[in-house]
């Protein structure tokens, strides 16, 4: 492990928004308001939207999984494509996964509640896809469910989802075609709908996306020792900072830190009124948990899942998703 590692590029997960001054889309006509253009670059700070007071929705009933059938301006554009990449999830090892934006896992995407939100989808890949909304509760012909809501997405084909994003809280999007293959490969990421009168304040907030892939347990795409290398939770002495866990694999993984007791203020997206004070938190297929952690005993503490095969690569120990609670204001022998 170098000393290099903790260097504070801790936004992963945390999507690039770049807003581009062109008007929307060019089925939107002239009338169309400019709008949010989410890009696909990762470890980028947040660009939280701006549009002030709640936003005034008329929705269209037109045909689903065309663009402006639901409305012409739209506060946030999404494109995504679908692609088979190599990913390198180790240094030097790589697996196939199939990914969004040639990302493992997908851009994250931000919006504020009540945000006209459109998706364009184009289809890479070598079979159908469809996108799922997973937690959000948006129009059932926007759902995403091939043969259910929707036909498939054939490879080549394209499509657009439209909605207003509902209720605030941490969610994700993944294929829901084929997801026995698809999902595993990686076709996931993380969707945060904030308050509209902005979040909570804390000194810091992290995304962690737990998934395993081609033998490797994974935290926001990477396993152990490179997950120091972009999911490092970095903080300082009296800080208190805010984890999104997002489980979009297959099995359970109870997250557990050392030093410190945090808070789970969230499952699901949704607040809880009795907060859950624990050391060790389970996170179910398909759950995302929120939990706040206070910086009250300074070093380099380990979070890692405490189903141990998980923290190995291979089959080797350490390794899989474990990384670290880094205390910026503390060297630790491990920054020595
Ligand atoms: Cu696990």
């Amino acid at each position: 492990m170098s000393k290099k590692i903790g260097i504070g590029i801790l936004s992963f997960g945390l999507l690039a928004i770049v807003a581009f001054a062109a008007a929307a889309c060019s089925d939107d006509g002239d009338k169309a308001v400019p709008a949010r253009q989410v890009a696909s670059v990762a470890g980028a700070a947040i660009a939280a939207p701006t549009n002030p007071g709640p936003a005034q929705v008329s929705l269209g009933d037109g045909p689903a999984g065309v663009s402006g059938s639901r409305f012409t301006d739209p506060d946030v554009v999404v494109n995504l494509t679908a692609d088979v990449i190599q990913w390198e999830v180790l240094d030097g090892e790589f697996v196939e996964v199939w990914a969004y934006n040639g990302q493992y896992p997908g851009p994250e995407i931000r919006v504020k509640e009540g945000d006209k939100v459109r998706i364009n989808l184009t289809n890479n890949l070598p079979e159908a896809t469809t996108i799922h909304w997973h937690g959000l509760e948006v129009p059932n012909d926007q759902d995403g469910v091939p043969g259910i809501t929707q036909p498939d997405i054939p490879p080549g084909g394209s499509w657009t989802y439209e909605f207003v994003a509902p209720k605030p809280g941490t969610a994700m999007y993944h294929t829901h075609s084929n997801t026995f293959v698809q999902l595993s490969k990686g076709l996931f990421g993380a969707f945060i709908v904030e308050p509209r009168e902005g979040l909570p304040q804390y000194d810091r907030e992290y995304t962690l996306l737990l998934h395993e892939t081609g033998g490797f347990y994974t935290i926001n795409g990477h396993s152990f020792p490179k997950t120091l290398e972009d999911s490092l939770l970095k903080i300082k002495t009296g800080e208190r900072i805010l984890i999104r866990m997002i489980n979009a694999g297959q099995l359970h993984h109870p997250m557990h830190l050392h030093g410190h007791q945090f808070t789970v203020v969230q499952l699901d997206g949704n607040p809880l009124t009795n907060p859950l004070v624990v050391n060790t938190q389970d996170i179910a297929p398909g759950q995302t948990v929120d939990v706040e952690v206070l910086g009250t005993n300074p070093g380099t503490w380990v979070f890692h899942c405490h189903i141990i095969f998980h923290v190995t690569n291979r089959g080797v120990y350490p390794g899989g998703m474990l990384t670290a609670l880094d205390y910026e204001d503390h060297t630790s022998y491990f920054e020595q």
